[in-house]
C-alpha cells in the first residue's frame, strides 16, 4: 500500500484508520472521502480529503486516477439496523458503492479492502465458534449485501485478477467516532452512559452473546491483511476476526470492576434483538490467525480500562469546550 483511497472516511472505522495510514503511510499518500465535509475534523484538515458520493462511480475513478492510488479501502455502507429500516436504500448504497469500487480498482490495477461482518452468517448458521467456512443464508438486507459482497470481491479476484481482501467484522467499539444504525452499538453506548449516568438500559436483551473487538485490534487487522503475503491467503475476502464473545451481563461486570455502582436495565427493541438472534454468539478466528497471523492485545478487561479512562477524558474536554 502506497497511495490509498478511503471511502467513508469520517464514519466509525475511517475516523481512526485514515489517521492510522497516515501515520505509517504519510499525510499526502492517504485521501480520504466521504459523503460529508467536516470542516474541523483532523482527517479533513491533515491531509487530502474530497467529497465523495459512492454511488458515483465516475467521480470515483476520476478521483482515484487523479490521486494515483494503488489501494482502495472501501468503508463507505448502511449498518445492520439502518439497513433493516431501509433495505432498498440499503442495497443502493451498499452493492453499489461496492461494485463501483470494485470496478475503480479493476480499471486501474489497485489493491482492494472491505469490511464484511457477523452479519454474514444466519439462523442456519452454526451459532458456536462458527467456522471460517459455514452455512450463510442471512435473514437481514445487511447480511445479504454482506454474503453478495464477500462473493462479489472473490469474483473480482478470480475473474479479474483484483487483489481483493477482506473482514468480518465483528462488533467494534470506539471512543473516537460513535458507530451509527448497528445492531452491536449498544456495547459503545454502554460505556458513554456508564460514565455520564452510572446506567444504561440495553435495547439487547440479557444472554445476547456477540462477538466484538476494541478498534485498535481491528485496524491493526486492516494493515496485517493489507501487508500480507498473497501467495499466503486461501479465504481472501471474508476471514473470521474476534476479539471476546460478550452479553450486556458480561459489560456490566467488566464496567462495575471500574464503577461499581453501575446498573444495567433493559428494554429489549425486537427489531435489533431479532438481528442480533440470527447472528452467531461467537465465531472461529484460525484461519486468520493460520493464513496472516491475526492477533488482538485488547480482551474484554482491557478495553473496558481503557475505554474508560479514554471516553473520561473525551467527555471532560466535550464539557469544558
Ligand atoms: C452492526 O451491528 O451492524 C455492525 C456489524 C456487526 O456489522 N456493527
Amino acid at each position: 500500500m502506497k497511495k490509498i483511497l478511503v471511502t467513508g472516511a469520517l464514519g466509525q472505522i475511517g475516523s481512526e484508520l485514515v489517521i492510522k495510514l497516515r501515520d505509517l503511510y504519510g499525510a499526502d499518500q492517504i485521501v480520504a472521502t466521504d459523503i460529508k465535509k467536516h470542516d474541523d475534523s483532523v482527517i479533513v484538515q491533515a491531509g487530502p480529503f474530497e467529497l465523495l458520493d459512492v454511488t458515483d462511480g465516475k467521480t470515483m475513478f476520476e478521483l482515484a486516477k487523479k490521486y494515483q492510488v494503488d489501494t482502495i479501502i472501501h468503508l463507505a455502507a448502511l449498518l445492520s439496523a439502518t439497513a433493516e429500516a431501509k433495505p432498498l436504500v440499503a442495497w443502493n448504497l451498499n452493492m453499489g458503492g461496492l461494485v463501483n469500487a470494485l470496478e475503480v480498482a479493476r480499471e486501474l490495477g489497485s489493491q482492494f479492502f472491505t469490511p464484511s461482518s457477523i452479519g454474514a452468517f444466519g439462523p442456519s448458521t452454526p451459532k458456536d465458534n462458527t467456522p471460517q467456512d459455514t452455512i450463510q443464508r442471512p435473514t437481514t438486507m445487511y447480511g445479504v449485501n454482506k454474503v453478495s459482497g464477500e462473493l462479489l470481491c472473490d469474483y473480482y479476484f478470480h475473474k479479474f485478477g483484483v487483489d481483493t481482501r477482506g473482514l468480518r467484522f465483528p462488533g467494534l467499539i470506539s471512543y473516537v467516532a460513535a458507530p451509527g444504525g448497528g445492531t452491536t452499538d449498544y456495547a459503545v453506548e454502554i460505556y458513554y452512559e456508564a460514565i455520564k449516568k452510572g446506567r444504561y438500559t440495553s435495547y439487547l436483551g440479557k444472554d445476547t452473546f456477540m462477538d466484538m473487538m476494541y478498534m485498535p485490534d481491528a485496524l491493526n487487522a486492516i494493515v496485517a491483511l493489507m501487508e500480507a503475503d498473497a501467495s499466503k491467503l486461501k479465504h481472501r475476502n471474508a476471514f473470521n476476526v474476534t476479539a471476546m464473545s460478550v452479553d450486556p451481563e458480561a459489560m456490566a461486570a467488566a464496567i462495575r470492576m471500574h464503577i461499581p455502582n453501575f446498573r444495567l436495565e433493559y428494554s429489549v427493541d425486537p427489531v435489533r434483538q431479532a438481528i442480533a438472534d440470527s447472528w452467531p454468539n461467537s465465531i472461529d478466528a484460525t484461519a486468520a490467525r493460520e493464513e496472516w497471523g491475526f492477533k488482538t492485545d485488547y480482551d474484554l478487561a482491557r478495553m473496558t480500562e481503557d475505554m474508560l479512562v479514554k471516553l473520561r477524558e473525551k467527555l471532560a474536554q466535550t464539557v469544558s469546550l
